[in-house]
């Protein structure tokens, strides 16, 4: 049985992690059996980031590696029927998310203020309290540290604001009139673009691209369609 360490669910979300959502959301949709194992400690993973997987003897981190793996042990059911062209846009959609948007968001979520007070509230509540600020300093010192080496936290906020909310428009412009990235049906595309705009309009963090998010009709269709297909059982 694979094992999802993925960090405790929150905000009414599969996941406050989008690359943990987007495990959560392949495996359901592959229809492949798992089980939930709550991750506190990111360090404890190989790559000292969550999500991992294992399976029996084996440990595999990162999302993008975790599909791989349960693609070769399980097949590709939600690759049928693309051609070469969907497969590049699909991963070019996959990578402006993860290596563009998410460090936007990130930005947002621990660097502004009231943001981080909820981040502080939700992400550590199962921390001892007497040992609780003096982590979330710790995890905002290294987050802030991680953003000026990425880059989005050399820009100012209103310029991350307007990154991503570039990013936005590309997602919604490229969706469309069409109920899923992958086109009728979600593809292995839509685990990483839902759990992304899921992550912009669910939690109550205050962000320009939350509201650029929830401006696009497109968008929040797409996020409530998903969400009664893949997770029914959190409304
Ligand atoms: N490339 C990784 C990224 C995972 C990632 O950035 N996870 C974040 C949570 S969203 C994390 O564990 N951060 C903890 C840290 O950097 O200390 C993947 O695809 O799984």
């Amino acid at each position: 049985m694979i094992r999802l360490h993925q960090f405790p669910r929150c905000f009414g979300l599969p996941n406050p992690s989008p690359f943990c959502m987007k495990v959560e959301t392949y495996l359901r949709l592959a229809s492949i059996p798992y089980e939930v194992v709550d991750l506190h400690n990111p360090r404890k993973g190989p790559k000292g980031k969550g999500p991992f997987i294992t399976d029996g003897a084996r440990t595999i981190p990162d999302s993008h590696f975790i599909l791989l793996y349960l693609k070769e042990v399980h097949g590709t059911p939600l690759g049928h029927g693309l051609d070469a062209r969907e497969r590049a846009l699909h991963r070019a959609l996959v990578r402006m998310c993860e290596e563009h948007l998410y460090f936007a968001a990130v930005r947002l979520r621990w660097m502004v203020p009231e943001n981080a007070a909820i981040v502080r509230a939700t992400f550590f509540a199962g921390m001892p309290a007497p040992l609780r600020p003096l982590i979330f300093l710790a995890a905002r010192t290294k987050i802030r540290l991680d953003l000026m080496g990425q880059g989005m936290g050399r820009h100012t906020l209103a310029e991350a604001e307007q990154l991503g909310r570039e990013d936005i428009e590309v997602l919604s412009t490229v969706l469309g009139d069409a109920p899923f990235f992958g086109g009728e049906s979600p593809r292995e595309v839509d685990c990483t673009t839902w759990a992304f705009v899921a992550n912009l309009l669910v939690p109550p963090f205050r962000m320009r691209m939350k509201d650029a998010a929830a401006a696009c009709p497109n968008l929040v269709a797409y996020h409530n369609r998903m969400m009664a297909r893949v997770f029914p059982d959190l409304k």
